[in-house]
């Protein structure tokens, strides 16, 4: 495998090629970019004392990072959507489609060691209030990123909640959760609700967000599913219940960042020689937009000069597979050899290419 690597590094010439010092590309966060559908559950909240009713329905709050505002119908602005709660027959919307929201990511989310999505919903730190939502994700089945509509022929699956074995399964029926309220304005919720610190699984519980991981996806039957990588996320509320003082609970999302070691392409939580070998191997080829794991880190659907510069410039991240891995070692001394080539064309009057501030 390494001698054919060689081969091709050979091929395509050195120049442009970035040693990681020397020139690295800006490896930025990555948010779900791509709208899927909202179909509203029941009770989404109000904007208070809003007149005409104002709701919390903009589901473009759920695209991009943090900060980044929306517009309501009357006018306010905010970060988060919310989904309002758990109903298989909902009352707005256009009504054949699974209540929830739906978002995607165009360059696919690959399932590494650990957890892979955050999921950042508005839970606040000051005191104890969280609405639980349940995460079901999906492929994308012509390979690679999200594309428009291209959930529609895709199964979700669940990502399996900590609780799983305590309740009847969100995807089917509601849970419902009693929520009470102490004399210090404190809430307490039933059980298996009952533990903000320990509800792995769901979203909108803990401030700053919920990781989850891909390898907890379940199908219906609730059987793991092996999931290399997902490019859609539905996230909608596992409960109908409401507060003591009224509104629902229903579960808002500000948005989803991807828990990723950029240029691990082959999600083995180390970048090296089997992701550099990824891009080799595609080299020059055409790939489905958004297919990292076929050398296309930088998800523009073909296999070129700016994915070998992603993973040359995050080289040597991450934690390295155990030496019993049937990989030869010459990781070393390839970003040596790479690093010399470059110095001794600066040396002989190149310049170095200039490469995009950003991917
Ligand atoms: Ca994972
Ligand atoms: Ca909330
Ligand atoms: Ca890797
Ligand atoms: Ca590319």
């Amino acid at each position: 495998m390494f001698a054919k690597s060689w081969k091709m590094f050979g091929w395509m010439g050195i120049t442009g090629v970035c040693a990681s010092a020397l020139c690295a590309p800006t490896l930025g966060a990555r948010y779900a970019d791509v709208p899927g559908y909202y179909e509203p559950g029941s009770n989404v909240d109000v904007v208070f004392g809003s007149d005409p009713i104002e709701r919390f329905d903009n589901a473009q709050a759920a695209l991009g990072g943090p900060g980044q505002q929306v517009a309501l119908s009357q006018g306010t602005l905010t970060e988060i959507v919310s989904l309002g709660g758990w109903t298989d027959d909902p009352t707005t919307g256009t009504n054949n489609r699974t209540p929830g929201l739906v978002v995607g990511f165009s360059i696919e989310v690959l399932n590494a060691p650990g957890n892979d999505l955050l999921v950042v919903g508005n839970a606040p730190a000051a005191f104890t209030f969280y609405e639980p939502g349940f995460i079901e994700v999906a492929i994308e089945s012509d390979g690679g990123g999200a594309i428009p509509n291209g959930w529609q022929n895709e199964t979700f699956y669940l990502i399996k909640p900590g609780n799983y074995n305590q309740i009847t399964d969100p995807r089917t029926s509601n849970n419902p959760i009693t929520i009470t309220s102490n004399p210090d304005f404190s809430l307490n919720y039933s059980a298996p609700f009952d533990d903000d610190t320990n509800l792995p699984g769901y979203f909108d519980v803990t401030p700053g967000g919920d990781g989850f991981n891909i390898s907890d996806a379940i199908d219906l039957a609730g059987n793991a599913v092996n999931l290399n990588s997902i490019a859609y996320v539905r996230l909608r509320s596992v409960s109908d219940s409401a507060f003591p003082f009224g509104t629902s609970l229903a579960p808002d999302v500000d948005y989803l960042q991807v828990v990723e070691l950029p240029g691990d392409i082959d999600a083995d939580g180390f970048v090296g020689i089997t992701d550099l070998n990824l891009v080799l191997s595609n080299w020059n080829n055409a790939v489905p937009a958004g297919a990292q794991s076929q050398g296309d880190p930088n998800g523009d659907g073909f296999v070129g000069i700016d994915d070998l510069n992603l993973v040359l410039s995050n080289w040597n991240a991450g934690t390295p597979p155990p030496p019993s891995s049937n990989v030869p070692e010459p990781a070393t001394a390839l970003m040596l050899v790479c690093t010399m080539t470059l110095l001794s064309l600066r040396r002989r009057g190149y310049s170095s290419k200039s490469f995009p501030d950003h991917l």
